[in-house]
């Protein structure tokens, strides 16, 4: 009798172990198909990719990024601006609701928000790494040979870069003002750049860049250093396109802005051999399409097409 009611209670116990976990086992199966359905994040963001600026290289290539994935038809990409995205990032994040945008390093989102991710590009339309190269007017080697030997000398690290936006970011301060002090913190880097550079007595130099804080760091970081050698430079923010035309045209002098093989490949082509290269001034840049870590989704082709 006893044993008997040891057995019942064993088999009772047992029966509710088994049902809790049966439970847990169909909590997580609803789990996964409710996973499932808002896996088609397609229709929770409109089917749109928030973007910037209508001339970035990234908006280009995003463009060619809807053409080249067949998943993608219907889609859109959103084009405004890089501080429209930015807020839409930040109100995305605060409620975990889903977003897509379009991303690079280095830039001080990915301090702000370390848990963002690639999606993978299994076409590779937005390439691998990225290098940030320095470009320069033809002539400007022989007319100012001393702006050229620096900016061909120019050469830093995405910590630096990334550095210098983020403290911007968090203390409000100007990137100008921001990279004065770096510049200052940091005089071994400034003097390989100035290694066998002479000082010079107010020989202008105009810098071409991007609206974007990754080229007015660097920009303003080599102003403050060239003028310190005794140039004086001034640096105008325009359009991708613009920055390409003006060093071809020979209007500017030089640009320490063009990211490729891909961002601005378009660019580059267009008006090869109308400038010289001087090479990379930063390398492991990157481009792409950028989610939260909290979308279950690793891949573009992931992303549904529009019903
Ligand atoms: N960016 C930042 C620019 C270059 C620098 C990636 C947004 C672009 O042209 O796309």
């Amino acid at each position: 009798m006893y044993l008997n009611r040891k057995w019942l209670m064993f088999s009772i116990t047992l029966f509710f172990i088994l049902a809790v976990a049966a439970g847990c086992s169909s909590e997580s199966k609803n789990d996964g198909s409710k996973k499932n359905d808002s896996d088609d994040y397609g229709e929770a963001v409109d089917y749109t990719i928030t973007g910037i600026e209508p001339g970035a290289g990234i908006t280009v290539t995003t463009e060619k990024a809807l053409e080249e994935y067949d998943n993608l038809q219907g889609w859109e990409l959103e084009q405004a601006s890089t501080a429209a995205m930015a807020a839409e990032l930040d109100k995305a994040m605060k409620k975990k609701s889903p977003i897509i945008i379009t991303g690079w390093n280095p830039h001080w989102t990915f301090a702000k928000y370390p848990d963002m991710k690639y999606l993978d590009d299994p076409k590779g339309v937005y390439g691998g790494e990225e290098k940030i190269k320095t470009l320069a007017r033809k002539g400007l080697k022989k007319d100012k040979p001393e702006a050229y030997k620096l900016l061909d000398q120019f050469h830093w690290e995405v910590e630096d870069m990334e550095g210098i936006m983020y403290d911007s970011k968090e203390s409000g301060e100007k990137i100008d003002k921001v990279a004065k002090k770096w510049v200052a913190d940091n005089p071994d880097k400034v003097k390989e750049w100035t290694k066998g550079v002479p000082d010079v007595n107010g020989v202008k130099v105009e810098l071409v860049s991007t609206p974007w804080d990754s080229e007015r760091a660097s920009s303003s970081v080599v102003k403050e250093v060239m003028e310190k050698k005794g140039f004086d430079v001034t640096v105008t923010p325009v359009d991708v396109a613009v920055v390409f035309e003006s060093i071809a045209h020979g209007d500017g002098d030089a640009t320490l802005a063009a990211w490729l093989p891909i961002t601005h490949k378009d660019f580059y082509d267009k008006f090869k051999g109308k400038f010289n290269d001087l090479g990379e001034n930063l390398t492991g840049a990157k481009i792409g399409l950028v989610v939260p870590e909290y979308m279950d989704i690793d891949s573009i082709e992931d992303l549904k097409p529009k019903k």
